[in-house]
């Protein structure tokens, strides 16, 4: 990460701060209006946020720096064993932060530099040794996030006043780095207390994340599952500004909160039923199914299994998107992943996903509610963590949770390099409304 903070400093900032001066000197441009229907509909398509490391294309999904999924995976560093074919998030990262592919020894260099920084202070072993057992792991994840706080650089350097704004950014990085280091730890801690299992957090300096935290996990022997965990990893990490988790953590950090409290509210919003929690909600729904469905089921119980639900007024999880309106291209990717692997494509789960993939679009449509019936991430991801034996639901989202700081975080040492000011949007009230339609 010194080569990461050092080429930020002589190259990227520089040159984005230029770029900002240029945009600030005609910042009276439009670039759009705001409908009524829009200030109550959830702010859908207001251009109001400014968001540097990836774009969502309603029709193309999304890219990063305009690279799409596929291209990133092809040219982005992999893991270091032979035969490795998966993006390393680490590798993700360091496009989103800085808009060019890094080289392998770059690369390996923040994997162990992420290495050295993952041991945990004692307060936060502490803490989530007091956490009770049954607390949902995003709620604890969240706790832990915020409590490392406690020794965030940023909050003592702005405390006692030793850097100036045009600094803010340097020791926003530093946590942020550190941040990206201990949540592999934490998540791991978790996951393995659920268990039962008391294990102390080894990172070995020469692997890449994923294939330390698959190895405290007890999944290190299986280089299957660490390619499927990188590849999941690395295509969660960021899908523009406007979601919860990456908005939230956005405006917290536009207080100058600190990486680690900004993130903790991110995860706190990734934790609801609409954003991040439909990754366990999507494998329980599976299940369910399977356990309902007679042994040779066709698409037509299939049918009959999601009328029976949404009649139940339920949302089927892992379908629709507020952006999107077509399939989701990392939907795609992992559902390419799983077609080549022999034994994911014989999974009966996994089965039961792709079937549910081409059965639900048609139910949706008749349903006639949903503006995107098709498929998002989340109807995908799960049945492979269960299928490589991660059968505990509740911690698929925590997997979410550890890729989207590989996202979020390089933004928020964007928003400090750049000055960008504590977001303040205006709120109206309905009569408000009604007022100023009237008026027109
Ligand atoms: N099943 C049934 N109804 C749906 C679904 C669905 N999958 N998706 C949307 N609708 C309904 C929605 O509840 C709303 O109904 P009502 O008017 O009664 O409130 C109506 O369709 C219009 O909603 P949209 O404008 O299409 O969707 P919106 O932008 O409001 O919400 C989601 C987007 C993603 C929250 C929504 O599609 C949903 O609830 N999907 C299921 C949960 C899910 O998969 N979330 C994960 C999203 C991706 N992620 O990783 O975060
Ligand atoms: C995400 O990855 O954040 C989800 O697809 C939700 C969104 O983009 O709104």
């Amino acid at each position: 990460s010194t080569e990461l903070k050092n080429l930020m400093r002589e190259k990227y900032i520089p040159n984005k701060r230029e770029q900002l001066t240029r945009i600030k000197k005609s910042s009276a441009s439009v670039i759009g209006q705001t409908t009524v229907e829009q200030v109550l509909g959830g702010m859908r398509g207001i251009r109001c946020m400014w968001w540097e490391g990836s774009e969502l294309d309603a029709e193309k999904g999304i890219t990063f720096h305009g690279k799409t999924i596929e291209e990133c995976n092809r040219i982005l560093p992999h893991g270091p064993e032979q035969g490795a074919t998966q993006m390393l998030p680490e590798s993700m990262m360091w496009l989103i932060m800085t808009g060019e592919v890094p080289t392998e020894k770059q690369v390996r260099a923040l994997s162990a530099d992420l290495a050295r920084h993952s041991a945990l202070p004692r307060h936060v072993d502490e803490l989530i040794d007091n956490l009770p057992k049954d607390m949902h792991p995003m709620t604890s994840l969240s706790a832990a996030i915020a409590s490392l706080s406690h020794n965030s650089v940023f909050s003592k350097q702005y405390s006692d006043g030793s850097i100036t704004k045009d600094k803010f950014w340097e020791p926003a990085f530093d946590d942020s780095i550190s941040l990206l280091a201990k949540i592999p730890t934490i998540a791991a801690k978790l996951y393995n207390r659920s268990k039962g299992v008391s294990k102390v957090y080894k990172a070995d300096e020469s692997k890449d994340v994923t294939w330390n935290f698959a190895e405290n996990i007890g999944f290190g022997d299986k280089l299957p599952f660490v390619e499927m965990m990188r590849l999941y990893l690395a295509l969660h990490a960021d899908h523009e500004g406007g979601n919860v988790s990456a908005h939230s953590t956005h405006l917290v950090g536009s207080a100058l909160s600190d990486p680690f409290l900004s993130y903790s509210a991110g995860l706190l919003g990734l934790a609801g039923p609409l954003h991040g929690l439909a990754a366990q909600d999507v494998l329980r729904f599976i299940l369910q199914m399977h356990q309902w469905l007679p042994k040779n089921y066709t698409e037509k119980d299939v049918e009959q299994y999601l009328w029976n639900w949404l009649k139940d007024g339920r949302v089927v999880p892992g379908y629709g998107h507020a952006v999107l309106r077509k399939p989701d291209p990392r939907f795609t990717a992992l559902h390419e992943f799983s077609s080549k692997s022999d034994s994911i494509s014989k999974d009966p789960h996994w089965k039961l996903v792709d079937i549910v993939s081409r059965v639900a679009p048609q139910v949706l449509k008749e349903h006639g509610k949903t503006k995107n019936p098709f498929p998002n991430v989340d109807s995908q991801s799960g049945v492979l963590l269960h299928h490589y034996g991660m059968k505990e639901t509740e911690f698929y989202t925590v997997i979410f949770g550890i890729s989207r700081a590989y996202g979020v975080l390089p933004q928020l040492v964007w928003d400090r390099a750049l000055g960008m000011p504590i977001e303040r949007p205006k709120s109206l009230s309905l009569n408000a409304i009604e007022k100023m339609m009237s008026a027109q």
